[in-house]
């Protein structure tokens, strides 16, 4: 457990602050937009659709942004997808160009990193941006001065159940709970990490609301193949020094996904951090760093030098990186290397 007492008392007082900030926001527009990072996860689902009861009982319905080729999604996305369909509109960036006013509100989930959205580009577009995420910010963070970002709590899903209580909205569709548990779930690895005072009651409030935990359960239920191609990754896993793991792999079978749940698997072992590299389908190195949030190592900071990611001291990531040399593997496996030992220190943001 992180922290201390009062953390969930201060969450809340903040968070009560903000509030204000929001409900102007989404009063003073004509048309709300909600988007989350590419690629989402349960927690960045499970926050579109949060966030979206929200706007709903200020008489706007939002329109949310989700760009992915759906055919890429997984079982269970899709399946949040087509429920948060009943109640909203779900969007492509296409769809936002024909629609767009001079007057709209974006709201950014679970993401502040402009390059990480589907409307990487277009932020000018809009007359008001509010991001509310668990990320750390860097130069990449979208400008805008109405943000909630906090690195004290476990996920965007537990701001907003935090959210969704102040604003005392309840939910008739237990659903919308379900994914907001399971977003903490994810993003806590089943409350085994990076969890808060404000966590705990943040679970303990969704479950007495009917959040359903066998779904839950049913949402990381392994798949057989899937996890077989995990653990293929954390067999690859070696010493780098006496603190850190990583897996370097070039197999090119991985998802995103499967890295981040290998990075997951690896941290059980004796270590401070794990670095797991592997490529993907599309000839990219999808990369995942996990850490026991101590001061010894500072994952965020190499996954910023690795590739302009981030992330925080628990879960970090940067952007797929794409190789053209012979000696591929090498060289990635040489940069995490020349990192962990200073060798490739990129200049002030070298924290
Ligand atoms: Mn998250």
């Amino acid at each position: 457990m992180k922290s201390n007492e009062k953390q969930s008392v201060l969450l809340k007082q903040t968070l009560n602050e903000f509030r204000s900030v929001l409900t102007e926001s989404i009063e003073d527009c004509n048309q709300v937009f909600l988007i989350a990072h590419e690629k989402p996860d349960f927690d960045a689902i499970a926050s579109l659709g949060a966030a979206g009861l929200i706007c709903k009982k200020h008489k706007k319905a939002p329109y949310i942004i989700i760009n992915d080729n759906i055919d890429d999604l997984s079982d269970e996305i899709k399946e949040m997808i087509d429920k948060i369909k009943e109640k909203f509109i779900v969007i492509t960036v296409d769809d936002y160009e024909n629609n767009k006013t001079n007057n709209d509100l974006l709201i950014s989930l679970d993401v502040n990193k402009g390059f990480r959205t589907a409307l990487e580009g277009k932020y000018k577009q809009f007359k008001n941006i509010i991001i509310i995420d668990h990320h750390s910010e860097d130069e990449n963070t979208i400008k805008t001065k109405n943000k909630f970002i906090t690195l004290e709590v476990s996920s965007c899903s537990e701001i907003l159940y935090y959210l969704l209580n102040q604003y005392k909205i309840t939910s008739s569709d237990i659903s919308y709970y379900t994914f907001l548990l399971a977003g903490i779930y994810l993003d806590t690895n089943k409350l085994s990490k990076n969890k808060f005072p404000s966590t705990l009651e943040a679970v303990g409030g969704l479950i007495n609301k009917g959040a359903d935990q066998s779904k839950v359960d049913d949402f990381f239920a392994l798949d057989f193949e899937s996890d077989r191609r995990v653990h293929s990754l954390v067999d690859k896993t070696i010493p780098i020094n006496t603190t850190v793991l990583v897996s370097v792999s070039d197999d090119g079978l991985y998802t995103q996904e499967e890295i981040a749940k290998a990075a997951d698997y690896a941290l059980n072992y004796k270590c401070d951090a794990v670095i797991i590299a592997a490529k993907m389908k599309d000839g990219s190195y999808g990369v995942s760093a996990r850490g026991k949030g101590n001061d010894r190592i500072s994952i965020d900071n190499i996954m910023h030098i690795l590739n302009g990611g981030g992330g925080n001291s628990i879960n970090a990531s940067c952007p797929p990186i794409f190789k053209d040399s012979d000696d591929e593997l090498s060289d990635i496996k040489k940069d995490i290397v020349d990192i962990l030992t200073f060798k490739k220190i990129k200049g002030s943001e070298n924290k």
